[in-house]
C-alpha cells in the first residue's frame, strides 16, 4: 500500500499554458455536461477490457489514509442479473407501495420511476460498489478504514465519469435496502453495498427527462 515515510519527487503529468488550462477545463465540463442518467439500455455488449480500465481509473480515487475501502463486483452473467433484478424489484415494490413518504414519491414523479427495473437485465453490466468500514486481515483481526463513504463516493464518481467519456451510460441505482446484493454478489458481511451501477449503451429509443442543472452562482460561493 504505502511504505512508511518513503517519498519521491512529484511533477504534475499535465503541464500546460494558462490558455490551455482554461480550454481543458471547458472541454472537460462539456464532456461531463453531456452525461445523463439513462434507464433505457441496449443489449449491445461492452468489452470487459473497457470495464477493467474504467475500474482502474476509479481506483485512482483519493481515500482516507490510502485505505482504498472499496470493492467492485462486475456482473454480466444473465442468471445473476436476473437474481439482482428480482431482489431489487422486491425492495422497490415495498418502496413504491408505501415505504417511501409522499414527499419522496412526489420528488420522483418527474423521473417516471417505478418498481419495474428491466434495465437490470438488459444492460450488459451491473457493477456492485461496496464499501468497507474495516478490512479483515488474515489472522482475523480488523484494520480500520477512514472516511469510507467519502472515499467510495469519490471512486464511484470517477467511475461514472470514466465510463461516460468512453461513450457508455450509467444509472446509479440504489434499491433500498441493498443487503440482498451481499448474497447475490457473494460479498462478506463487513462490506456494504452503496451503489448498484448499471452500465451499457442507451437503447436507440432511450429518453431522459428534461432537467436543468443549477447555475454556478446557485451552487458556489467565492470568498
Ligand atoms: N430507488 C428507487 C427510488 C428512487 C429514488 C431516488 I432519490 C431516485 O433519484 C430515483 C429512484 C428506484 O430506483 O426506483
Amino acid at each position: 500500500m504505502i511504505d512508511s515515510s518513503s517519498f519521491i519527487p512529484f511533477q504534475h503529468p499535465i503541464q500546460v499554458s494558462k490558455e490551455e488550462t482554461l480550454q481543458r477545463a471547458s472541454a472537460f465540463y462539456e464532456t461531463l455536461n453531456g452525461r445523463r442518467t439513462v434507464r433505457d439500455y441496449s443489449t449491445q455488449s461492452v468489452d470487459r477490457a473497457v470495464i477493467e480500465k474504467c475500474l482502474l481509473a476509479a481506483s485512482t480515487a483519493p481515500s482516507g489514509a490510502h485505505k482504498q475501502p472499496w470493492h467492485f463486483t462486475v456482473v454480466s452473467d444473465p442468471k445473476i442479473k436476473r437474481q439482482i433484478r428480482e431482489g431489487a424489484e422486491k425492495e422497490e415494490r415495498e418502496f413504491y407501495a408505501g415505504k417511501a413518504s409522499e414527499e419522496w414519491l412526489d420528488a420522483l414523479k418527474p423521473f417516471g420511476t417505478n418498481e419495474e427495473k428491466p434495465f437490470l437485465e438488459t444492460a450488459p453490466y451491473l457493477i456492485g460498489i461496496f464499501s468497507r468500514n474495516y478490512d479483515l486481515l488474515e489472522d482475523g483481526s480488523r484494520s480500520k478504514n477512514y472516511y469510507v463513504s467519502e472515499s467510495v463516493g469519490i471512486a464511484a464518481g470517477m467511475l461514472i465519469a470514466a465510463l461516460h467519456q468512453c461513450g457508455l451510460s450509467t444509472l446509479t441505482h440504489t434499491p433500498s435496502p441493498m443487503g440482498f446484493l451481499n448474497e447475490v454478489m457473494d460479498r462478506p458481511s463487513h462490506e456494504r453495498a452503496v451503489i448498484l451501477l448499471v452500465v451499457g449503451y442507451p437503447s436507440e429509443d432511450a429518453i431522459v427527462p428534461v432537467l436543468k442543472r443549477k447555475d454556478l452562482e446557485e451552487f458556489s460561493t467565492f470568498l
